[in-house]
């Protein structure tokens, strides 16, 4: 059964049992129906409690079923039904109520949740509304501002914030069961009043709904740009507020069906789903077991180690920076507590946070000083003979059980893991810069890297808020590899006729949050230039290459940190102008190469910028460096804010249909050459009208 029908006294117990997550699947819907029907119908029962089974209460609407074909009963039926009860109703909130699992609880006369307890309306991120109430309901519960705020980020809320805003009325101190039938026979037994959301009003007075709504839309606008979901849920509200209940559900009705088939809709659910694919790998399943990591040390205190150091002390996991000369240790140590200063006073933590985490992170006085460690990230200059050096030198002195990894970007994680004698303990977790910022967490597995290793990794990511992804190792792995085309062709577009405002204006309308410009700008264009140097040994004679970018590192245009770039920098300001000066550059650059300049289209530069990368996305799924074309798409979600609601870039090749993209690609290899080689993936599946995420 996946709605059990059980009883206590006078009280009906629906359990809900639809595992994982209890999903309001047709069966569950059904079964809440005539659940509640059975209970009304029975003079013995005089309330009613709903609880999932395990350790989820409701996870939402099941996410799978969108797309087919709808089937009665729906969610708002079966909610409806529950609201209507003559007999009081409790939901018995065990971990989280999410989507239609909090409109079922929303529905329900009380509810009482347990300290994991976590409630929301995420629909948004999904790119729909709440569907079933939520938006209707919500408001009238705890009052339009916090409404507002949790549906339009999508974000839940914790237990005793949930107490705090009135959505649950108690927290359970031990058995959430046995505390809400109590409850609910209390609720009889003083002949408490039935609260009906739905007939109730929302608290307006006094309160600018029409500015919060116009301010809502603002920063929407601005943090989810591109997206509609939350334009739409700020429509819906509207219509909540200056409608009567049942025709503002409807209007929401209307909008959900008319957003579950919609792209961005279609988009961000390959993307909750692509999310939980990456952290499945084939060969290792719930028998491998992540060994505890309790302590860390990293090995260098660059921008690099100290954004790695926060994001163990961010956990609550002691680390410690080991440095070649206590100057570079002392000005790491200042950079970690400058960042975590700017964190306090942008509000981000309170100041007994960086206190603590501070506290958290301290000084190794040696080699001989870490063998205890769980985990050494070595995250020290980028070059091998210094990384092989390290390494024979961990190998000496850490434990057995040790996790030896590095963060290198571009060089052989096996041949790194060669330098010691325990390769398979060696691992590549390449962060990504501000470290303690960005989500993605590309986790290399060398050849000879263990299975426990990897599944450590994969542990540690979630621990430190990461999204860890595995793939192979080859150079520039899969991230930074899978980008490098695009950068290569926006320089080459300069070259050739186009201004760097205009690719990136190019991606930034596409929805990325900058262009390649812009980043460069923001990562230092000296470093593309060290990265340049360390390829130019293997670079074919005849291969092209932009010199532009080593023109403006020749003239000290480094980027942000020396307030000129590929854009100047006004002092204090990150806003990118475009300036005279670098034109001048590329103009007499592109003379150098002889090229002749000429107007090029906006639809060209998001082809160009764009297929390099999917072309080269594909080559690396070919050699299996990828485990699939979705983990790439992650990458890109995690890595450089690709917009969510456009899936990541494989997918987006597959909206276009591989077969244009393969006819593009090759229409780009004729004119320019071997950089366009098309991928043989990318032919094959084209010739087959196959696609690269089976989507
Ligand atoms: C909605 O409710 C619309 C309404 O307004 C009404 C419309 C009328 N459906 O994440 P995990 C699967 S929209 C189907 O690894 P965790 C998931 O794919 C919905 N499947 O575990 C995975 O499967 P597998 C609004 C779902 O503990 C497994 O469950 N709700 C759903 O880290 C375990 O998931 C949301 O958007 C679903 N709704 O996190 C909530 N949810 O094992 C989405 C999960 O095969 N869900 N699965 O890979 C979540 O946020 C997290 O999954 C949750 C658990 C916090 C629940």
């Amino acid at each position: 059964m996946t709605v059990a029908y059980g009883q206590q006294g006078a009280i009906a117990i629906l359990t809900i049992d639809n595992p994982p997550v209890n999903a309001l699947s047709v069966a569950v819907r059904q079964g809440l129906i005539d659940g509640v029907k059975r209970a009304i119908g029975d003079s013995a029962i005089a309330g009613i409690v709903i609880i999932g089974q395990g350790k989820t209460f409701i996870a939402g609407a099941d996410i799978r079923e969108f797309g087919k074909p709808p089937q009665a009963p729906r969610l708002t039926v079966a909610i409806a039904e529950i609201e209507a009860s003559a007999k009081p109703v409790v939901a018995a909130i065990e971990g989280v109520a999410l989507g239609g699992g909090l409109e079922v609880a929303l529905g329900c006369h009380f509810r009482i949740g347990t300290k994991r307890t976590q409630v929301g309306l995420p629909e948004v991120k999904i790119g729909i509304v709440p569907g079933a109430g939520g938006i209707e309901r919500l408001p009238r519960l705890i009052g339009l501002e916090p409404a507002l705020k949790m549906m339009v980020s999508g974000d839940p809320v914790r237990a005793d914030k949930a107490l705090a805003l009135g959505i649950l009325d108690a927290i359970a101190e031990d058995d959430l069961l046995a505390e809400a039938v109590a409850f609910a026979g209390r609720l009889v037994a003083e002949k408490t009043p039935i609260r009906r959301l739905g007939q109730s009003l929302i608290a307006l007075e006094g309160v600018d709904w029409r500015g919060l709504l116009t301010t809502s839309r603002a920063g929407a606008a601005k943090t989810n740009r591109g997206q509609i979901s939350p334009q739409r849920v700020i429509d819906c509200v509207e219509n909540a507020l200056t409608m009567p209940f049942d025709q503002a559900l409807g209007e929401t009705i209307r909008t959900i069906n008319e957003l579950i088939p919609s792209e961005q809709a279609k988009a961000l659910r390959y993307a909750f789903f692509a999310e939980r694919e990456a952290g499945k790998i084939p060969d290792i399943d719930s028998t491998i077991k992540p060994r505890p990591v309790r302590n860390a040390v990293v090995i260098g205190a660059g921008t690099m180690g100290g954004g790695i150091a926060m994001c163990f002390a961010d956990a609550g996991i002691p680390v410690r920076i080991l440095e070649s000369s206590t100057e570079a240790l002392d000005k790491g140590l200042a950079r970690v507590e400058q960042n975590y200063h700017d964190m306090v006073q942008k509000g981000r933590i309170r100041a007994e946070d960086k206190t603590k985490r501070m506290g958290l992170i301290t000084r190794a006085a040696g080699y001989d000083a870490i063998g205890d460690a769980d985990i050494v990230i070595e995250a020290a200059f980028e070059e091998m003979a210094i990384k092989k050096e390290i390494f024979a030198r961990l190998d000496k002195v850490c434990k057995a059980d040790a996790i030896l990894a590095t963060n290198t970007s571009t060089l052989d994680v096996d041949e790194i893991a060669g330098a010691t004698t325990r390769p398979e303990s060696v691992v590549g977790l390449h962060f990504f810069s501000p470290a303690n910022v960005m989500r993605l967490l590309e986790i290399v597995r060398g050849a000879q890297t263990s299975k426990e290793i990897v599944a450590t990794s994969q542990a540690l990511a979630k621990t430190i808020g990461k999204g860890g992804v595995v793939c192979g190792v080859c150079h520039g792995f899969v991230a930074n590899r899978s980008r490098g085309p695009l950068t290569r062709e926006a320089s080459f577009l300069v070259d050739e006729g186009a201004l760097p405002q205009q690719v990136d204006k190019v991606l930034y309308d596409f929805g990325m949050a900058m262009g390649p410009f812009a980043v460069g700008d923001v990562a230092g264009i000296d470093v593309g230039w060290r990265v340049r140097r360390s390829l130019d040994a293997t670079r074919p004679k005849d291969q092209r290459y932009s010199p532009t970018a080593d023109r403006l590192y020749e003239l000290g245009r480094y980027g942000q940190k020396t307030g000129k770039g590929w854009y100047r920098y006004e002092t204090g300001s990150r806003v990118p102008l475009p300036d005279p000066e670098v034109e001048a550059v590329i103009l007499q650059s592109s003379k150098d190469q002889a090229i002749t300049r000429r107007a090029i289209s906006d639809e060209e530069i998001l082809a160009r910028c764009l297929y390099a990368a999917i072309n080269e996305g594909a080559k690396i799924l070919d050699k299996k460096i990828a485990l699939r074309a979705s983990d790439i798409d992650i990458m890109w979600l995690y890595g450089f804010a690709f917009p969510r609601w456009r899936g990541g870039p494989m997918y987006y090749a597959d909206t276009i249909g591989l077969a244009k993209v393969y006819e593009t690609v090759c229409g780009f290899h004729r004119e320019h050459g071997a950089l366009w080689t098309p991928s043989p993936l990318l032919q094959r599946l084209a010739e087959s009208g196959k696609n690269f995420t089976g989507t």
